[in-house]
């Protein structure tokens, strides 16, 4: 450790961490807009600028390191007068539509123009003027919101290892972009949406499909059903000012209900209908039918894509079930209309979602029954959040209330789907259940959690030991993958796309941009401890004991990888 000093105060800390860090520890919030730490450390944006005594320049706090004796400045007038310049200067090619901008009061370039006091801007000249970037269904880009900040590129790459984008062109028609400035739908991008995470600014956002809702809403001539993905009972209370982790279930359903939403459902239901299918498919497997091993779990759309782009080999691999948002929509068109006596063709599935890949998974042509799509609009949490606001609802004064039955029945088992290693540890549940002929003792599976890139575990099954392994971001998920090309076996793996599982989807309240800095994984651990106590204190932790799923088998399905089964809740990928 070293001693030094930032604005007087003396500092000890370990030799090499960066000013910005050092700073940030003592409580002095340096800004900044290119660094996200460990991801983007490049001194790019120069936002971040010091005075360092026996330095004649100033220097960029989040990539100068620090050393005994050192003494740092962080808001002299130079200081505050070179910010403000290179703000000024982003903001004078910068499309100011802060009134009408998707990130307005989320934007971190706003935030910083509020911050340093930016009252006018004294450079003018010329402005990008991009087209919008919005053929696909999943992202819009908007090229005039761009600071060249590389986040985008940092995660996409460092990441998740997709690497969709890089500078392009040169001076001042950089942009940080996909090849040959194409479209998203174009490239390999797998759609997870960590990259509009990462936009500080509103280059990079959600395809919004609020209006659509709005008006399915309004029309008496549909039924409209909700279905929450399990994560957003543990991240919605986050964009109204809530602490992260705090469970708001009873507030996400009273505040659909009012929404005006006809019936208020949840993911978690099909998530065990899911483990149902996808506990049988493994025993199948186990036994040498109905597919290769390892079984990959198949349930994250962004994994799927990168599946398909990156490791197609592994395809037949993939589970056949469908994903537990697509099961839904599935029953509630088929099963669900039947019981109420509905039209399927009059009702609208909306999904409310952590994620931008279901938006893009709903789009696939294997999604639906040729007469209608299973899912017709994926409304983001942040679009849910934007809804409830415009709606004029006050989410923190909303009353508890409980889901519709019976599609809103749920287990623990089907709610922990939302954080990574929950998918293997509610089928493991199941299995074990099923092949030993009588529940476990213990069915917390600590191994399985925690938000290790990677988790292995052994697992006795049908006499014999499996072997399971779990990654979330598709980074991690490579490590895997490659393992399993090597020749090395595994029986089950459970890959998601996005870094903590869903919890931490492209499709999640995005912090501002001091928590923003640590890009850790805490605050996606507290969302994941969240779904791990309402797992706790649920009646029922084990998917095939829910009483709706057990239902539906007796009512409609008959058996789990049955053709009904099949037929509705089971798809192909092709090569
Ligand atoms: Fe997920 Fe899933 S858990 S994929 O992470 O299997 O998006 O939350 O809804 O479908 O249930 C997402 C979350 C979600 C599905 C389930």
């Amino acid at each position: 450790k070293v001693r030094f000093w930032i604005d007087g105060r003396e500092v000890v800390a370990e030799e090499g961490i960066s000013v910005l860090e050092a700073a940030h520890r003592v409580g002095i919030e340096i800004p900044s807009l290119c660094y996200l730490k460990n991801i983007n450390e490049i001194g790019a944006c120069r936002v971040c600028m010091v005075e360092i005594e026996g330095s004649k320049n100033l220097q960029a706090a989040c990539v100068y390191p620090v050393s005994a004796g050192l003494k740092v400045r962080t808001s002299t007038p130079r200081v505050l007068r070179a910010r403000r310049t290179v703000v000024e200067l982003l903001l004078s090619d910068h499309h100011r539509e802060c009134t009408n901008c998707i990130r307005n009061l989320n934007c971190e370039l706003q935030h910083l123009a509020d911050t340093l006091g930016i009252r006018n801007i004294r450079f003018t000249g010329e402005t990008s003027n991009y087209p919008i970037f919005n053929k696909n269904p999943f992202i819009v880009r908007d090229y005039n919101k761009c600071i060249k900040c590389r986040r985008c590129e940092a995660i996409c790459s460092k990441v998740q290892e997709v690497h969709v984008y890089s500078a392009q062109n040169r001076g001042f028609n950089t942009v940080i972009a996909p090849s040959f400035m194409k479209d998203l739908a174009e490239v390999a991008c797998i759609t997870c949406g960590q990259c509009v995470i990462a936009c500080p600014t509103a280059s990079l956002v959600e395809k919004e499909c609020i209006d659509e809702v709005w008006q399915a809403l309004a029309d008496p001539d549909k039924y409209v059903v909700v279905q929450t993905a399990p994560s957003i009972q543990v991240t919605l209370g986050e964009v109204f000012g809530l602490p992260v982790g705090t469970v708001v279930t009873g507030k996400l359903v009273a505040s659909l209900r009012r929404l005006g939403f006809d019936r208020v459902f949840a993911t978690d239901f099909t998530a065990d209908l899911t483990i149902m299918e996808e506990a049988h498919e493994l025993l199948e497997r186990l036994e040498g039918r109905g597919g290769p091993l390892p079984l990959l779990s198949s349930c994250s759309p962004g994994w799927i894509k990168f599946c398909e782009h990156f490791y197609p080999e592994f395809i037949p691999n993939l589970s056949t079930c469908k994903s537990p948002h697509e099961m839904f929509g599935a029953i509630t068109k088929t099963y669900f209309a039947q019981k109420e006596g509905l039209d399927p063709k009059k009702i609208v599935v909306v999904a409310v979602m952590p994620c931008t890949a279901k938006k893009f998974e709903a789009s696939r042509p294997e999604m639906g029954s040729g007469e209608w799509k299973d899912v017709d609009f994926v409304l983001t949490t942040r679009e849910l959040a934007r809804m409830i606001r415009q709606a004029g609802l006050n989410f923190r004064q909303l009353p508890d209330e409980e889901y519709d039955t019976p599609l809103g029945i749920a287990s623990g088992a089907g709610t922990i789907f939302g954080a990574t290693g929950g998918v293997v540890e509610a089928a493991v549940r199941t299995a074990y259940a099923l092949t030993h002929g009588r529940e476990m003792g213990v069915i917390d599976f600590e191994e399985f959690r925690g938000i290790s890139g990677v988790k292995e575990a052994w697992v006795e099954l049908k006499g014999r030991r499996i072997k399971v392994a779990i990654a979330h971001g598709t980074g991690n998920a490579r490590k895997v993958l490659d393992r399993m090309k090597a020749g090395e076996p595994f029986d089950y793996v459970e890959i998601m796309a996005c870094p903590g599982g869903c919890v931490g989807g492209g499709g999640q309240p995005i912090f501002g941009s001091r928590d923003h800095k640590e890009i850790s994984l805490d605050y996606r651990h507290n969302r994941a401890d969240a779904l791990y106590r309402i797992d706790y204190s649920r009646r029922i932790r084990l998917s095939h004991e829910n009483p709706a799923v057990q239902k539906i088998y007796a009512e409609f399905l008959g058996a789990p990888l049955s053709e009904t089964a099949n037929k509705l809740l089971h798809t192909h990928y092709t090569p």
